[in-house]
């Protein structure tokens, strides 16, 4: 239903856009190289509503995690899963990475425990990712487990428990270390836990303390940091813990100012009007690098699929303008079961990239100048003007520089997918 307007045409519209923004001072092939050479990670867990392929012996609950909606055809085998995938970034342009959890593990129909998994059990991750020319990152799973029941994971007051979680952390940054070396570079892992509780703890102090213990046995294990490239993640209240997160955002800002791992921000991790775009540059004046889950809150859901919205747009700004784009790891964490999760990956993704490019192509100079000469008035006027510039005449060269679908014309792709093989399952 929606066709692809022809090369000649994007080609023409991509010619008066440059001149458009030419005239501003902006370099649109400028912009254009910096998106393409910004990986966005992928995260796999948008393909199957966090579900993962683990093997269990009994019956294992939620944790904190809760992806709503019933559309039909989730990938329920791995196989389905990288079918999925490939399809979403067939329809996606630019570099892209692929994001996985432990509970992705494949093991061959054997229950695993996860304080037992090696790298072995993500050859099969590991030789598709290499086929398709995609890095992996990764996540230890500390949620959707027996050990898990209590809401307390690396913070918990059972030694027995805490210990078991510290294994798996340490297990799953040796996966990372080892998926590293097979692509020889960086693989970002993220230590997202749930700890916490529902209602009015009286000790907010221990689990803290813990925590702190259990991270610090963590990251003492002798895994290649140029591998192994370590994040904490902070969450301001989830379901089951509205009252009380252990791993709050000032918990881990203090861990990360004074250990090793960077911090990864997650769009939908604070109070429901805060947003993370001022907290770039207080927490870049201090940190080398940081990781970002690009997602969007509403209301008590942190993760609905992303849109070019303001949070988004002011995010890349705030990167952009400072010139943080190359100490910024940027990696997607939504996930919506009510709709295709092939067009929930591609719209999510491409929105990211729409407002990376957004931001490159303002005329940051002028704007400062202007600023600093005190004509805000013209600054804001510029602001305003910016915003109805041709972004979109330039993100279909993007696309079909990259041989994908441009505009809306992916539209049709997804469609087609989903009766042919979707709702085929
Ligand atoms: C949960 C965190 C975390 C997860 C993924 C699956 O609130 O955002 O990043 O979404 O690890
Ligand atoms: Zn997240």
């Amino acid at each position: 239903m929606f066709e692809a307007p022809s090369r000649e045409t994007i080609e023409a519209r991509y010619e008066n856009a440059r001149a458009q923004y030419a005239a501003l001072g902006v370099d649109v092939d400028t912009a254009l190289d910096a998106l393409k050479s910004t990986p966005i990670s992928v995260h796999c867990w948008q393909g199957d509503d966090v579900a993962g392929f683990e093997v269990h012996d009994g019956p294992v609950s939620g944790g904190g995690i809760l992806s709503t909606g019933n559309y039909p055809g989730a990938a329920r085998t791995a196989d389905q899963l990288r079918a999925d995938a490939e399809k979403a970034f067939h329809l996606i342009p630019g570099e892209l990475r692929f994001n996985l959890h432990a509970i992705y593990a494949e093991t061959d129909g054997e229950v695993v425990e996860r304080d037992q998994l090696g790298a072995e059990h993500f050859a099969k991750w590991m030789d598709w990712a290499k086929r398709i020319g995609v890095a992996l990152d990764f996540n230890p799973t500390f949620f959707a487990h027996p050990m898990a029941d209590s809401g307390y994971t690396l913070s918990s007051a059972d030694d027995e428990v805490r210990a078991f979680w510290v294994r798996h952390a340490i297990a799953c940054r040796r996966i990372a270390e080892a998926m590293g070396r097979a692509q020889q570079g960086p693989c970002y892992i993220n230590h997202w836990i749930p700890d916490g509780a529902k209602d009015q703890p009286i000790d907010r102090w221990g689990p803290r303390r813990r925590l702190v213990d259990s991270l610090d046995q963590m990251f003492a294990d002798d895994v290649d940091t140029t591998y192994c490239r370590d994040a904490v993640e902070s969450k301001l209240f989830g379901i089951g813990s509205e009252d009380y997160v252990v791993g709050s955002h000032e918990f881990y800002l203090c861990y990360a100012l004074t250990h090793e791992p960077m911090l990864c921000l997650d769009m939908g991790h604070f109070h429901p009007t805060e947003t993370i775009h001022d907290k770039m540059s207080a927490i870049m004046t201090f940190q080398d690098e940081v990781l970002l889950h690009v997602s969007r809150g509403i209301r008590w859901d942190s993760d609905h699929v992303v849109i070019l919205n303001d949070d988004l747009r002011c995010l890349f700004q705030q990167i952009v303008r400072g010139g943080a784009l190359p100490k910024t790891r940027v990696a997607l964490d939504f996930f919506d079961g009510s709709i295709n999760r092939i067009g929930a990956w591609v719209v999510g993704t491409r929105a990211t990239q729409k407002g990376l490019l957004a931001a490159l192509l303002e005329p940051t100079a002028v704007m400062k100048q202007m600023e600093d000469e005190g004509d805000l008035a013209g600054k804001l006027a510029l602001l305003e003007e910016l915003k109805l510039l041709p972004l979109g005449a330039v993100y279909d060269m993007f696309c079909l520089a990259a041989d994908t679908a441009p505009g809306t014309a992916w539209i049709s792709e997804m469609q087609a997918y989903d009766s042919e093989v979707i709702r085929k399952r």
